[in-house]
């Protein structure tokens, strides 16, 4: 079995991006740790504060995000970090040439029921004629990430990644090494199969609620065979059920909050994970486009999200399109 830095340099990926990546690892091998502990080690449950998403952050929400900040601003590579769990970006070495953004642990809500969750990472390269620290430097389209990807911390810890070139699974051994268990990924083009939380149907926009009324209605609806759901409110564990056997998985636009295009973040969910789907030959959009052609005007700007395999997730813009 291969060790992911020597896959990355057997196929060509500049050197510092396999330095930065294998960084990136030593800080998800300690979160790894930490999960496995749990309740041992005294890190479930809340803190008192909420982020700057508004939602309550969990003790491990803390944890992973001040270890992924500390070992990645300790690399005179980074020139800056966004994290879900900060208001801004945070700044290191100014000659720096990769920004990470990062979910430090999504799907944090499952952690104190044991259930999985997982690390969501994407690197840009820093603007060369970058003067000062700003914030914008951060604000690129997800077609501009030189490297995206996640490990889920399940029954086996597993990166999943992509440079642009296809989408491999590592899954960490006893040893401390991440070891190549599936290359070059391909998501089936059909699927029986969808993930929505169901409990927000009356607030989707209505081509949303006609392609999901259409699926419950199995071989004697128009989709003309039989679905079944899942939801793990974990977009991590989705994402990786939708690269392993297929599926969809949507969390659209919903009129609770108008304003917000939709729940996921774009810097640190959508985008990575769409360089992933679509590297795999899956579709990613907002459900009128591209995820990855959304140009960003906020670091922790929201965005409708559905992907997953080629022909379901043309079902569904189908339903979306005025044609
Ligand atoms: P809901 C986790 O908080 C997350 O950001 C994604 O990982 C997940 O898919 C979604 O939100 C779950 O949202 O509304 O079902 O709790």
């Amino acid at each position: 079995m291969q060790l992911l830095s020597n896959y990355l340099k057997h196929h060509n990926t500049d050197l510092e991006l396999v330095e930065l990546i294998d960084t990136l690892m030593i800080a998800c091998k300690e979160i790894a740790l930490q999960l496995r502990e749990g309740a041992l080690a005294g890190v479930l449950g809340t803190t008192e504060d909420t982020n700057v998403q508004g939602e309550t952050q969990k003790k491990l929400d803390v944890i992973s995000n001040d270890v992924l900040k500390k070992v990645l601003l300790d690399n005179p590579l980074v020139r800056g970090i966004a994290s879900e769990e900060e208001d801004d970006p945070v700044f290191g070495n100014p000659d720096g040439r990769f920004l990470v953004t990062f979910d430090p642990l999504d799907g944090s809500s499952n952690i104190d029921i044991n259930v999985s969750v997982g690390t969501i990472f994407s690197i840009l390269e820093a603007p060369k004629d970058a003067t000062e620290d700003s914030v914008d430097m951060f604000l690129q389209s997800g077609r501009k990430q030189l490297a995206a990807g996640y490990v889920l911390y399940g029954p086996s810890a597993v990166l999943v990644m992509s440079t642009g070139q296809g989408v491999n699974m590592f899954t960490l051994a006893h040893t401390g090494d991440f070891l190549l268990t599936r290359e070059q990924v391909q998501i089936p083009v059909q699927t029986g199969e969808f993930a929505i939380n169901m409990s927000n149907h009356r607030f989707w926009e209505e081509p949303m609620r006609n392609y999901i009324d259409d699926l419950l209605k199995g071989s004697d609806g128009p989709r003309g065979k039989n679905y079944n759901m899942r939801w793990i409110a974990s977009m991590v564990a989705e994402v990786h059920r939708v690269l392993t056997r297929g599926g969809l998985f949507t969390y659209p636009w919903d009129s609770r909050d108008p304003s917000k295009p939709g729940k996921l973040r774009l810097m640190y969910e959508g985008n990575p994970m769409s360089l992933l789907i679509e590297q795999a030959g899956g579709i990613s959009s907002t459900c009128y486009g591209d995820i990855l052609d959304v140009e960003p005007d906020h670091i922790h700007q929201r965005v409708s999200v559905a992907l997953g395999s080629k022909e379901e997730v043309e079902a569904l813009l189908g339903y979306h399109c005025e044609c």
